[in-house]
């Protein structure tokens, strides 16, 4: 009799762990997903280091969420620790991971109309980045990223890029000659680059500080903040300021997850991310005034301008003629006639 009992018990206590182990299975697909009661976990992954302003500026959005809502909980993922950009906006799209904020640069290949942010020295301060961004334009572009199955909720900041390297002081043109420049995974960069006659690569960020230390390549280009706080000085002597780019970071969240979410989560992670986005803006710009004044110290800069700035523009025109077509001749067009606009 006992027997029977203690197996029948045994037989009990084997069916309810099953039924536990499968409730927590179900949660491993699409954490955003959640089960009843349980939290939705948003992951962001991020390129950049926990010291810079995209990692501060995520936090605050994280703070943003969890004080209006019990339902979601977010973990921000830096340095790359969950993937690169472009393999992070392929798993939004597979709905395997919930946000992530990039460049627009390797969103090209996605959204060819991003494009618009690659064509040199266009976009050449902050005032007309904000005109040109927090209003119906910048509206209308952040839509067509739909297409590819992730929605963009924000505009953030990545910054004006600028030139390092490890060989010598740019101080002309021609100094670029034969330099190897990693360049974000992008034609344009690639073809400006080339145009200005260096000799660029394209290269995931995950594995640019490593290919620096390892002299693979020369130089890259990125924002003050980014060439500071990711440690750059310690693997490049040479900072030349060109501020040949504006980089946007776009906050993008997946299809899937954002259908897995109810009208008022919606409503508190698009505001969240509006706001965290204002937040951003205004450390990045703070970061890059207070990064250069640390980098000065650290590098041989010097400031590209005057002539010298109008052979480097004047190299790279062919190069937005013929990207004009790719990325859509009317779409630039309006692009350039914003940029006007907001120059008057
Ligand atoms: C970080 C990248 C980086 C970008 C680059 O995820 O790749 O050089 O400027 O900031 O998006």
């Amino acid at each position: 009799m006992k027997k029977v009992l203690y197996l029948g018990l045994l037989l009990m206590l084997s069916v309810l762990l099953v039924a536990c182990g499968s409730s927590e299975s179900s949660n491993n697909g699409n954490s955003a997903a959640g089960d009843s009661g349980e939290k939705k976990v948003l992951r962001i992954s991020l390129g950049l280091n926990d010291q810079t302003p995209l990692y501060q500026s995520s936090l605050k959005f994280k703070e943003l969420v969890e004080e209006k809502t019990d339902s979601l909980e977010v973990e921000v993922y830096h340095s790359g620790q969950i993937a690169d950009d472009r393999s992070a906006i392929e798993m939004l799209q597979f709905g395997t991971l919930e946000i992530t904020i990039p460049s627009t640069a390797p969103f090209t290949t996605f959204v060819p109309e991003y494009g618009i942010f690659d064509l040199p020295f266009l976009l050449t301060d902050t005032k007309i980045v904000d005109s040109v961004l927090q209003g119906p334009f910048g509206d209308k572009l952040a839509e067509k990223a739909s297409s590819q199955g992730v929605i963009q909720l924000a505009w953030w900041e990545n910054g004006f890029r600028n030139l390092t390297n490890s060989k010598k002081p740019i101080k002309t043109i021609d100094d670029l000659n034969g330099l190897k420049i990693r360049t974000m995974e992008n034609e344009i960069h690639l073809a400006a680059w080339s145009a200005m006659g260096a000799n660029p690569t394209p290269m995931a960020f995950t594995e640019l500080f490593t290919a620096m230390q390892q002299k693979t390549i020369d130089g890259q280009e990125n924002p003050y903040p980014t060439i500071h706080l990711e440690k750059y000085p310690e693997v490049q002597k040479y900072l030349t300021e060109t501020n040949h780019i504006y980089s946007p970071f776009i906050f993008l969240i997946s299809q899937k997850t954002w259908d897995g979410l109810t009208e008022e989560e919606r409503e508190i992670v698009k505001n969240a991310a509006i706001e965290a986005g204002e937040h951003n803006r205004n450390l990045s710009r703070e970061t890059a005034v207070s990064s250069l004044e640390e980098l000065k110290g650290l590098m041989e800069y010097n400031k590209i301008e005057g002539a010298e700035l109008e052979a480097f523009k004047a190299a790279v025109q062919p190069v937005i003629e013929k990207y004009k077509s790719t990325i859509g001749e009317d779409f630039v067009n309006e692009f350039l006639a914003e940029i006007e606009k907001a120059q008057q």
